[in-house]
């Protein structure tokens, strides 16, 4: 079996149960302990002086190589064109999208200086996965380097309406880089369908179906395949932990809070593509139409802060405590706070408990690729007695989750109504929607997210695959300068001797 190899902007710590070890972390991790091999990235340390070395770290048959960044790549590479172009860009935020020239060459310099770093460390049949924005160029700048071994890239995030796409001015590099990989996965048919008619309708190129199995894309002189797989979670494991967590302090403590008020409950990373004010403002909408659900009903979100150090994200974190603050004070009783708002990570053990607990899931993203919150939140619930989700139709979790009320995020009295009918809903309409969807999670794993994915990537190419002749090994390293300019022969090295 091939040797995997996962490069990703951050390597996730892989704590078992910690708040970090989400379901790609997991999916992934459990992938690489199976076929053996490397999770290759950034530490998230960001070096003030000095040179970057890349560090290796054994764990069983997985090996962590991990890299630091200098302030001007994180700069430039992360804050810059990945959080400030391409995130709001893809997730139809044209509107927030800030752009300069020299971050795009940051962007391009750091995934060609991490590229090289990894070209010492690979072997012939390696196969390769490369998973989001951070790394669109990353397979070209391998195959720069005379890197043949089959890659494939997943998107986590929208892939953008033409339209939308091109207001980022170096929209066709990006998509040229895409075709340097061998596979493409998107979350969704939708982005799928956007990817084509850019291809088709900006790039000239062609797309092809087959029988069976991905697109076939021609465009940029190559040859590719692409196809939707939409991420899943492990359903069964998160009802386990959501029940073992029942008697848990959390959830006594929240279940004390509550009385016998009913919960509506939200998770998200603090983003602005996340919908927060309009779903705070929905709820308010709620208690104002509807007096008899006043000190009936809480909304607790849970909103760790992101990105902190940017300035789209400390605005929205000013106007989520201004509306948090207004909705209360307009509401509050001294034995009621209408919203709890709360910024801290929880361990999924944790979260899967309240989430049991709560009779509404809230999850409502102006866009989102997939939104894995919505899927852990059917997961938890108790199949006699489960909760309502209430889901946006911009996360790729609509597609899948029927059994959800399905909102859209903009529409403030359609989201209160949605909320009032799911605190209403008879039970066995609860069960019935919560057994489809059950039905979907467990035919949709996480597994069968990541098998499909490899199968599809096992198979592209064919012959003549592997090691290239040029550019390759220590020699190939050594040629490589650091992502700053700095020589970066001293990484090159320690990446060789380990
Ligand atoms: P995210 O934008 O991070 O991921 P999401 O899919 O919701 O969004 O995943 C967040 C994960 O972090 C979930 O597993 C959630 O439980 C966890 N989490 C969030 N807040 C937490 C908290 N306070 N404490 C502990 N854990 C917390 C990107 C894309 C998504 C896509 C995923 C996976 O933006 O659209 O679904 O990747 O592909």
């Amino acid at each position: 079996m091939s040797r995997l190899i996962i490069v990703s902007n951050r390597v996730a710590p892989i704590s078992e149960g910690g708040p970090a070890a989400g379901g790609l972390a997991v999916g992934v991790y459990d992938a690489l302990k199976e076929t053996g091999g490397m999770w290759f990235g950034w530490s998230g340390d960001v070096l003030s002086s000095g040179q970057p070395q890349i560090k290796l770290e054994e764990r069983g048959p997985v090996t962590f190589a991990t890299v630091s960044l200098v302030r001007r790549d994180y700069d430039q590479y992360y804050r810059g064109f990945s959080n400030a172009t391409l995130w709001p860009a893809f997730h139809y935020r044209a509107d927030l999208l800030q752009y300069d020239r020299h971050d795009f060459e940051g962007y391009r310099r750091v995934n060609a200086w991490l590229a090289q770093q990894l070209v010492p460390l690979l072997r012939e049949d390696d196969v390769i996965w490369v998973h989001d924005y951070h790394l669109i160029p990353f397979a070209q700048a391998l195959r720069a380097a005379g890197v043949n071994n089959r890659i494939g890239f997943f998107l986590h995030i929208p892939f953008p309406a033409s339209q939308v796409l091109l207001a980022v001015p170096p929209h066709r590099e990006l998509v040229e880089a895409l075709c340097s990989f061998d596979l493409l996965g998107f979350q969704t048919t939708p982005d799928l369908r956007a990817f084509c008619d850019y291809i088709i309708n900006e790039a000239q190129g062609t797309v092809r179906a087959s029988a069976s199995g991905p697109l076939t894309v021609q465009a940029f002189g190559r040859t590719l395949r692409a196809s939707a797989y939409p991420i899943g979670v492990y359903p069964d494991e998160i009802a386990e932990l959501a029940k073992a967590g029942e008697r848990g302090k959390p959830v006594r403590t929240m279940k004390a809070t509550l009385h016998s008020r009913k919960l509506i409950m939200s998770v998200d990373r603090l983003d602005y593509s996340k919908g927060l004010v309009e779903r705070f403002r929905a709820f308010e909408r709620l208690l104002e139409n509807t007096a008899a659900l006043r000190n009936k009903v809480s909304f607790l979100q849970i909103a760790p802060p992101t990105r902190a150090d940017m300035h789209a994200y400390q605005d929205i974190r000013l106007q989520l405590e201004g509306e948090s603050g207004r909705i209360n004070g307009r509401f509050a009783e001294l034995d009621w706070t209408p919203i709890l708002y709360i910024h801290r990570q929880y361990e999924r053990s944790v979260l899967a408990a309240l989430f049991r607990t709560a009779h509404v899931g809230y999850v409502t993203p102006l866009r989102d690729g997939m939104n894995l919150v919505a899927k852990e939140y059917v997961s938890a619930q108790d199949p006699e007695n489960p909760g309502v989700l209430v889901l946006s139709r911009f996360a790729g979790a609509a597609q899948e989750l029927e059994g959800a009320l399905i909102v859209n995020p903009v529409d403030v009295d359609g989201m209160a109504e949605a909320l009032a009918q799911a605190l209403g809903m008879p039970l066995a309409e609860r069960q019935a929607r919560h057994r489809d969807m059950m039905v979907q999670l467990r035919e949709n794993n996480v597994s069968v997210w990541r098998d499909n994915f490899m199968r599809d990537l096992q198979n592209v190419g064919g012959a003549k695959r592997g090691r290239g002749a040029k550019g390759r090994g220590a020699a190939g390293a050594e040629r490589a300068s650091g992502p700053s300019g700095a020589s970066g022969k001293k990484a090159a090295r320690e990446s060789v001797t380990g």
